[in-house]
């Protein structure tokens, strides 16, 4: 009995220990002990975030081949082949927290893991490129920036290679519409009708009110996040609306109204019903982009299988060399 209250207060006082690095400010690396809870809300959050980056190659890569000129076809490719390279880094952060690049995959394939909702929504215009790069990577970068100062080192090292590529991103999105808003009457509206369509998905990015969001107290705690859902969304909205009049467009909302008292924008209400069904499962784009996925997984399998033989070969070369050495 008493060696069992012993070994709880011991555990305990890890635990003490653990958050009162945190609340120092003293980063935790792959070896130190951590809670298991917040090893696994390491794993699930960027985990997802690893996914979103990869699914989120999908709906631009839809316009590789019909980018309206090479400069815009080079962009929008390296533009792409960034966010390959972030999925990659995450997935190495992740990895340091004992879970394998196949399990996390797995769980995508399978459904279990998410990745951001806003990549279930199609690209039908080249406008959408723009909207994409100026909404979407606009509210990752506002999202993303806290990241960097993540309590987990890891994690938060690969934020700030990751912030800098998303900050070019966002221009070159910004560029796409500032370019079509000077264009002809047609091109004008066809970047209107993609910011109406985009605008309300960015904006449900940052995740549910702070009411329903059920990891953000915990999570903030750990200074895994610094900031809650809703303040990451009001600077986003007050970040937009005054970026939109240089587009001279307007956003699909019809309450948003300066608020001098609260110094923010005001805005109307947010479809969660909409947020929800995306979530889970049942946007325009879901079951196509598991799909897209699961296909590329599979026929991808004989490079994965190459790569493994060449590195066997290799290790088995430098095995022998060493033997002949020390003979
Ligand atoms: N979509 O308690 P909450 C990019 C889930 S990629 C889907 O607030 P948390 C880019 C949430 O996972 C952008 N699911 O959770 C790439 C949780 O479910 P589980 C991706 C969402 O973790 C290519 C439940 O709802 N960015 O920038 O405290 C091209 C309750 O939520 C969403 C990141 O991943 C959503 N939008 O806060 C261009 C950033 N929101 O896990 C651009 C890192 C919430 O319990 N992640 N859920 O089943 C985060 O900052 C946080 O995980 C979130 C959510 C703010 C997203």
């Amino acid at each position: 009995m008493q060696q069992t209250q012993e070994r709880t207060s011991a555990v305990v006082s890890l635990e003490e220990q653990f958050q009162q690095k945190i609340d120092s400010e003293i980063r935790i690396e792959p070896k130190d002990w951590m809670p298991e809870a917040y090893r696994k809300t390491l794993i699930r959050q960027i985990g997802q975030h690893a996914h979103s980056e990869v699914v989120g190659m999908l709906p631009e890569g839809n316009w590789i081949t019909r980018a309206p000129s090479l400069k815009r076809k080079a962009i929008l490719l390296a533009k792409i082949q960034d966010e390959a390279g972030h999925g990659l880094y995450l997935y190495s952060a992740a990895e340091t927290l004992g879970v394998s690049r196949d399990e996390m995959i797995e769980e995508l394939h399978s459904g279990k893991a998410k990745y951001s909702s806003i990549f279930n929504y199609p690209t039908l215009t080249w406008a959408d490129i723009g909207a994409i790069g100026w909404l979407v990577d606009g509210a990752a970068i506002l999202n993303q920036i806290p990241l960097c100062r993540c309590s987990y080192g890891p994690y938060a090292r690969a934020m700030v290679r990751i912030c800098k590529e998303e900050s070019f991103h966002q221009r070159q999105g910004f560029d796409i519409l500032y370019t079509l808003a000077q264009g002809s009457p047609e091109q004008r509206a066809m970047a209107q009708d993609a910011i109406n369509r985009w605008y309300w998905p960015a904006v449900m990015m940052f995740g549910p009110s702070d009411a329903d969001s059920v990891h953000s107290a915990q999570s903030m705690r750990w200074k895994i996040k610094r900031f809650s859902n809703d303040e990451l969304r009001q600077r986003f909205i007050d970040m937009i609306a005054e970026q939109v009049k240089v587009l001279g467009l307007t956003l699909p909302d019809p309450d948003l109204k300066w608020n001098p008292e609260r110094g923010h924008y005001d805005h109307g209400p947010i479809n969660w019903e909409e947020f929800w069904n995306v979530v889970n499962g049942n946007g325009p784009c879901n079951r196509e982009r598991l799909r897209a996925r699961r296909e590329a997984w599979e026929k991808g399998a004989w490079v994965r299988e190459a790569a493994l033989a060449y590195a066997e070969k290799k290790a088995r070369r430098a095995a022998q060399k060493e033997e002949t050495q020390a003979a």
